[in-house]
């Protein structure tokens, strides 16, 4: 036998026992939820024990980001590696989009099942399905299964927009062929309810948009037709959705897998179960809160139930930052009381600065990860550089090319973290970049002309960005704005 050099011996006798631990990963993904907005970030108004155990046994993030301060683009980096900016159509989309995800890419799932796991999706997709027109009545495709997931039960696009239906597979479920589904974005369906015409007769009034449909007296975005076995009920939808993951968890308890949970709550419209109202003091928005931890319970416990929570790590986080009025008259403003959605960081959903990116993020692993705080800057970009590391899977150059492997940070063992990471603002095409301290913030570009002044703050000092130094560093403005600029020509920063 040829001799191994010991250093290389070693090197690869510590990769294949990072390789060999395989623990299961599962990706809470909130929808919406604030930095502030749960009890372990200062929340109040609303008791979240749940979230809270899940930080009190493992890593809260002070500095955990999501790419973009809109769902969609969000999700595509999350799942794909790669800044949404990069690509043309990957902000909110309506239901009907085609999927933006090619099948083929390398993606946070099919870095998993490479791996052997299965992988499964459950909740709001919002990444567009099929590559044309959809035809709602027979397989929807291509879709999760086609880009890396073994299963998935999901909601097309959001909660407030049509179809208001779910998928299992390729199907939608409990669909009547007698009476098909037609989908449209532009034009009514002759004879049916919409939310101008039949106002008053709405459980609940809209504020903006969602006028369109009416599906279980509710106003959507978008039109549509048939259905009506298919149609989800919104008030089950939370339970829904948590029965689906302690099923697919329980189903695949003997091998390793991987979970997307994508949970409905907190977005609009918030129409929690009757078992959840009431139980804030805020109203919807803190009852749907309320649930959104009940859901993560359900999950815990069946970790635990089943004996695998050692064997498990659980990421907590959000697509973006916090909302009140998202269209919807549910009393998120009337009822918000103390309670600061973002906590400390100014903006919000829509914002450019750190309410609409900086989101909670915790990471357990009983036995693995060490309990506490980190401030590490993380980022969702990087879950799939540094997950393709926990599970040894080798990445083509190309793949996920703004993702870096943070598993260090991730799993608590170092404190460094992102040196830089960008935050993306889908409106007005802004870009954001923080290094170490430094937040630089592209001013407003409208058809390729910038139209406003770029802002410079120091996190660290003024978390609320209050104090824009732009004018007192003139230096350090250009030089990060400079640095924009290549990461954006450059096609990729982590890969
Ligand atoms: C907006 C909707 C908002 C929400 C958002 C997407 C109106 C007036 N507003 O256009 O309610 O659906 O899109 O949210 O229709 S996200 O979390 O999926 O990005
Ligand atoms: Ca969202």
């Amino acid at each position: 036998m040829r001799k191994i050099p010991l250093l290389l011996a070693s090197f690869w006798a510590a990769a294949a026992a990072i390789a060999a631990e395989r623990p299961n990963v599962v990706v809470i993904y909130c929808d919406d939820l604030g930095y502030g907005d749960v009890g372990c970030y200062g929340a109040t108004g609303v008791e979240t024990p749940n979230i809270d155990r899940l930080a009190k046994d493992g890593l809260r993030f002070t500095d955990g980001y999501c790419a973009s301060a809109t769902c969609t683009p969000s999700r595509f980096s999350l799942l794909t590696g790669k800044y949404a900016f990069r690509q043309a159509g990957t902000g909110v989309l309506p239901g009907d989009a085609p999927l933006i995800i090619k099948p083929g890419t390398t993606t946070l799932p099919s870095v998993f099942k490479q791996a052997g796991y299965a992988t499964c999706a459950i909740g709001k997709w919002h990444l567009g399905l099929g590559d044309g027109k959809v035809n709602w009545n027979e397989d929807v495709k291509p879709g999760p299964l086609e880009i890396g997931f073994t299963d998935s039960f999901i909601m097309p696009a959001t909660g407030d927009r049509v179809p208001c239906v779910y998928l299992s597979g390729h199907r939608v479920r409990n669909l009547d062929p007698a009476d098909p589904i037609e989908v449209s974005y532009n034009k009514p369906f002759p004879g049916l309810p919409n939310g101008t015409d039949n106002r008053a007769e709405l459980a609940m009034d809209w504020s903006h948009g969602h006028n369109m449909a009416v599906i279980n007296s509710i106003g959507r975005i978008g039109f549509m037709k048939g259905g009506k076995s298919a149609l989800w009920d919104d008030k089950t939808l939370a339970k829904t959705l948590a029965a689906e993951a302690v099923k697919f968890i329980g189903q695949h308890q003997d091998e390793p897998f991987f979970l997307y949970f994508a949970a409905h709550d907190i977005h609009v419209p918030r129409v929690p179960n009757p078992d959840f109202v009431g139980k804030s003091s805020m109203g919807p928005r803190g009852d749907a809160i309320v649930q959104l931890d009940w859901q993560v319970g359900q999950i815990t416990s069946a970790l635990e139930r089943l004996g695998i929570a050692r064997n498990t790590l659980v990421i907590f986080t959000s697509d973006n930052g916090p909302v009140l009025d998202d269209g919807y008259k549910d009393q998120a403003v009337e009822k918000l009381g103390a309670h600061k959605p973002a906590g400390p960081l100014r903006g919000g959903k829509y914002s450019k600065y750190e309410g609409g990116t900086r989101v909670p993020t915790i990471a357990t692993w009983p036995g693995r990860i060490a309990p506490g705080t980190s401030a590490a800057p993380v980022t969702q970009v990087d879950f799939i550089a540094s997950f393709a590391k926990l599970v040894g899977v080798g990445m083509k150059s190309g793949d996920a090319p703004d993702s870096f492997d943070t598993l260090d940070a991730l799993l608590g063992t170092s404190k460094t973290g992102r040196k830089e990471l960008v935050e993306y603002n889908q409106f007005g095409g802004r870009l954001a970049l923080r290094a170490g301290p430094w937040k630089v913030i592209e001013g407003d570009i409208k058809r390729d002309q910038s139209i406003g002044k770029p802002e410079l703050y120091h996190l660290d000092e003024d978390i609320a960005e209050t104090r824009n130094l732009a004018d007192q560093e003139p230096e350090r403005l250009a030089g990060m704005l400079a640095r924009l600029k290549e990461i954006r020509a450059s096609g990729h920063t982590g890969r």
